[in-house]
């Protein structure tokens, strides 16, 4: 306990009291609850409590700007299942922080923004405080849970519930505000001890029903083109082997989705991510895991699966696996919801399925292998090629050989695309390894994840950054530099957003809106700070700088020249675009 001892001015038998304040309370219960890294922003009023945090043996990552700290704190929640704490000022670094928490949300990662906040009788007669917003409003529909702390015996509540709120059930976004004058109350020591709570299960498991288990698996026998596919929330749940053992006992293909890539070697020959177009329509039983039915997997239903019209239904059932009872028929009928946490429904579904499950019909598997080999093998032509200037194919296949021998780096990806061809170029080995954009599509978490993945995961870090993606988060090159973490950024440069090689229709001196500077040195950046710039216009150079960059482990950009043209607008969703009639 950090308490301070302040000593009576009064006769010296008489005994000191030993007393505590706000902020002490605040690090004794992160600490309680196994915090041990808090990312953020220093500033009024939070200062003192980055630098007493440090002091009593958090580490504190100081970050420029309150953005990027608070995607580290998301990305650190979901690969540690532990909350990921961010730390701002008020108002405008409040609102800094406010992005990354609706995006850990909308994502399901468990994560606590705490953020002080002005004079409360100030901000709500609204007579213009330093940083005045009433943030705790603006927070609540965004966050999973918000909540103020107004006296420092509160504290120890305060981060218990906040804890729960992040971890348990369906993961999220939690709010946390903490009003200057918190942080300077002084409480007896033992008294304040006393309010702090170690929280206990913090994340219950949650134990789906037997009946719904039983029905799930009634319809998983029925089926004749059975496919799994997996979520991020698959990967969340840390059951990997048990996954793995239901994907291996059933023979049932599989896909994973973006972030579950790696919960099963992209290799594994069930994996049908090389015939996603084929399973998809084709299938009659689909049983979801950690996944949801939102746009990325086409709402469930659409050409995708199989329907004529964009709002048709294919023929499919689905089995759903999701710790939310709410989930179900989102989108489309789920025939069986399976509802509990993914490892103890995982577990119940093997013990279900015992020894004797019948494999998938051969046609079905049949089917699958020969597309998969078809679509493998004009991959693999594809990669063989060596334009120059490199396209996004020839530089990634330098990376997919780099991820191969190096699979315990983590991959951070953004871009448009940059994203999608490393996706579907670039397999992932290990699970919870390959961080993205998630369901958002959220350009900005390069830099912040990265910080994270490399300060909590203790691993290189890999992150593939299409030009304009990293321009969101580039001035944190220097945090990466300062905490000397080894993070390997390569920038697929192509002059812009999807891609360099647009004219201002007008003629006139302005650049289109998608363009950037030609041969920007985004190199130099990292130099700046001291960590290594290379400009690499080939494959081979391309592959002698990563290589460098994960032996040295030291701080890298390789600023990677890809031909100006090579991207197609938003990359694999150009459809998405809204499209006028009039050209
Ligand atoms: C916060 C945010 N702002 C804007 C966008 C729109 N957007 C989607 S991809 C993208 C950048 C694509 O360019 P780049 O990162 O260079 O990838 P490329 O396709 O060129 O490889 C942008 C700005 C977004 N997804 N998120
Ligand atoms: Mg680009």
């Amino acid at each position: 306990m950090g308490g301070t001892v302040i000593e009576p001015n009064v006769a010296a038998d008489v005994r000191a009291t030993e007393v505590t304040d706000g902020f002490h309370l605040v690090i004794d219960a992160l600490k309680l609850n196994g915090i041990d890294t808090i990312f953020g922003v220093p500033g009024i009023p939070i200062t003192d409590l980055t630098r007493k945090a440090q002091a009593a043996g958090l580490r504190v990552i100081s970050f420029r700007h309150e953005q990027n700290a608070g995607y580290a704190a998301s990305i650190a929640g979901f690969m540690t299942q532990k909350p990921g704490i961010c730390l701002t000022v008020s108002a405008p670094g409040f609102l800094n922080g406010l992005t990354a928490l609706a995006n850990a949300t909308t994502n399901c990662f468990p994560m606590i923004l705490i953020s002080g906040s002005s004079e409360r009788e100030v901000v709500d007669l609204q007579q213009g405080d330093y940083e005045e917003l009433d943030q705790l409003a603006i927070a609540k529909p965004l966050a999973k849970a918000a909540f103020r702390v107004l006296h420092a015996e509160d504290i120890g509540v305060g981060i218990a519930r906040a804890i729960r709120a992040a971890v348990s059930g369906r993961p999220g976004g939690v709010y946390l505000d903490l009003p200057a004058k918190l942080f300077p109350q002084s409480v007896d020591a033992e008294a304040g001890r006393r309010s702090l709570i170690k929280v206990v299960d913090p994340a219950p498991r949650q134990i789906p029903a037997p009946e719904a288990v039983k029905r799930a698996l009634d319809l998983l026998r029925s089926a004749r083109k059975p496919l799994i596919i997996l979520g991020k929330g698959a990967a969340y749940a840390q059951a990997d082997s048990e996954i793995g053992n239901l994907i291996e006992k059933t023979g049932i293909p599989y896909l994973p989705m973006s972030m579950a890539k790696g919960l099963l070697p992209d290799t594994h020959e069930q994996s049908a991510s090389a015939a996603r177009s084929y399973v998809l329509p084709e299938a009659d039983v689909v049983m979801l895991i950690g996944a949801r039915l939102n746009w990325l997997l086409s709402h469930g239903k659409g050409k995708t699966w199989g329907g004529t019209a964009p709002k048709d239904w294919g023929g499919q059932k689905f089995v759903q696996v999701d710790i939310s009872p709410q989930e179900a028929d989102s989108n489309v009928r789920i025939d069986a919801p399976v509802v509990g946490d993914i490892g103890s429904c995982v577990s119940a579904l093997l013990a279900g399925i015992g020894s004797a499950w019948p494999r998938p019909p051969a046609e079905w598997l049949g089917a699958i292998a020969e597309r998969k080999t078809k679509n493998v093998a004009k991959m693999a032509e594809t990669l063989a090629k060596n334009p120059s200037p490199m396209n996004f194919h020839s530089a990634l296949n330098v990376v997919r050989d780099i991820v191969k021998a190096n699979p315990d780096a983590y991959l951070v990806n953004e871009g448009a695309n940059a994203l999608d061809f490393t996706r579907s170029i670039v397999d992932m080995y290990k699970p919870r390894k390959r961080l993205d954009v998630g369901t958002w599509g959220v350009m900005g978490i390069g830099m912040g994840f990265a910080v994270a993945a490399a300060a909590v995961g203790k691993q290189q870090v890999i992150a593939i950054e299409g030009d304009s993606a990293f321009g969101f988060s580039g001035m944190e090159v220097e945090t990466i530099c300062r905490y000397n973490l080894p993070v390997c950024v390569v920038i697929l440069n192509n002059n812009g957003v999807y891609r360099g090689d647009e004219k201002n229709l007008t003629g006139a001196a302005d650049p289109a809106p998608l363009v950037f500077v030609k041969d920007a040195r985004y190199e130099k950046l990292m130099e700046a700070f001291g960590g290594v710039g290379v400009h690499a216009t080939t494959p081979d150079a391309l592959r002698k700088a990563m290589e460098e960059a994960i032996r040295s482990r030291r701080p890298t950009l390789v600023n990677a020249i890809i031909d100006e043209g090579a991207g197609t607008e938003s990359g694999r969703i150009t459809n998405l675009n809204p499209s006028a009639k009039k050209k």
